[in-house]
């Protein structure tokens, strides 16, 4: 088998992964990824040690032990071009050989945890309550430049394509659900679910209008009479279609539980924020620590 060549597998100095400037023992094999890495100190002060603190531009990563559990917090940013760098890397600390450059036969499988923040697109959804992706639709693109498409819910695709009345102009949306396995551990009565709409940017992406008038001026509308085998579309956001889509590639679990800010349909935002997210934070802990299985 060939090598990775040094421009492929980029590697600091220090022999640590270009972006996320770790070392493939630093990362544990249950990772939280959060947008900003002010929430990376919001996860990791409930561990009871933490064993790493390393950071590079906006990666900034901690891992450490909760109750005998190693866990890994690292934060990705904003947008799913951040999380091909996350995701690649992430793999790459996990499931390459750095010294010989060589991919390993023996691959791990990551368990991915995002905890994010969101904004819904149905009134009957609260701001201030928690939703998990079941699956993700992507049009922010990311997973076209991949080959193997087999993970993808083309079912859904189509389907969707149909009711938007896409045309050649835009973006064909790739839809990926996320791991089943994942998904039990967070099931709860106090936490919704359904389709996540990852888009590549917050304002016209999400059909937000400052001053820019929409292309699609009813996208929001659109979204929201989409159904799908009873499921609807709830959110939207601009990371995990991206996590879903490359996790699925890779072999590894994702799941995504959002913290809702937002409802674009009653006009809404949440004033204490930081308060529904580390609620989102600590049920995620609580729930994974409690969970042999992850
Ligand atoms: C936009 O404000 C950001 O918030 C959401 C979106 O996905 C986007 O990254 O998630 P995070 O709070 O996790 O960053």
């Amino acid at each position: 088998m060939s090598s990775l060549g040094s421009s492929e597998l980029i590697l600091n100095p220090d022999g640590s992964i270009y972006h996320l400037n770790l070392l493939p023992e630093d990362i544990a094999e249950t990772i939280i990824t959060v947008g900003d890495p002010e929430r990376v100190h919001e996860v990791s002060k409930y561990f009871d040690s933490i064993e790493i603190r390393k950071g590079k531009r906006e990666f900034l990563t901690h891992t450490g032990h909760l109750s005998r559990k190693r866990l890994t917090v690292i934060s990705t940013g904003i947008g799913t071009d951040n999380i091909d760098i996350v995701l690649n890397e992430l793999d790459a600390l996990a499931n390459i050989d750095f010294p010989s450059r060589q991919v390993k036969n023996k691959k791990k499988q990551l368990g991915i945890i995002r905890i994010g923040t969101s904004g819904t697109i149905r009134p009957e959804i609260p701001i201030d309550s928690f939703l998990m992706s079941t699956s993700a639709i992507g049009l922010d693109g990311l997973l076209h430049f991949y080959e193997d498409s087999s993970h993808r819910n083309r079912a859904m695709e189509k389907a969707l394509i149909k009711h938007l009345d896409w045309g050649g102009h835009h973006i064909v949306p790739y839809v990926v659900d996320s791991d089943a396995h994942l998904r039990k551990v967070f099931v709860s009565p106090d936490v919704y679910s359904g389709i996540t709409v990852t888009n590549s940017g917050f304002y016209g992406p999400q059909g937000r209008i400052l001053r820019l008038a929409p292309k699609v001026s009813d996208f929001q509308d659109k979204l929201a009479s989409f159904s799908f085998e009873g499921q609807q579309i709830t959110n939207l956001e601009m990371e995990t279609a991206g996590i879903y889509g490359l996790a699925k590639l890779m072999g590894h679990k994702a799941v995504s539980l959002n913290a809702i800010l937002a409802n674009r349909a009653t006009a809404e935002f949440s004033t204490d924020g930081g308060k529904t997210i580390d609620s989102l934070i600590k049920f995620a802990l609580e729930r994974l620590v409690n969970d042999p299985s992850v």
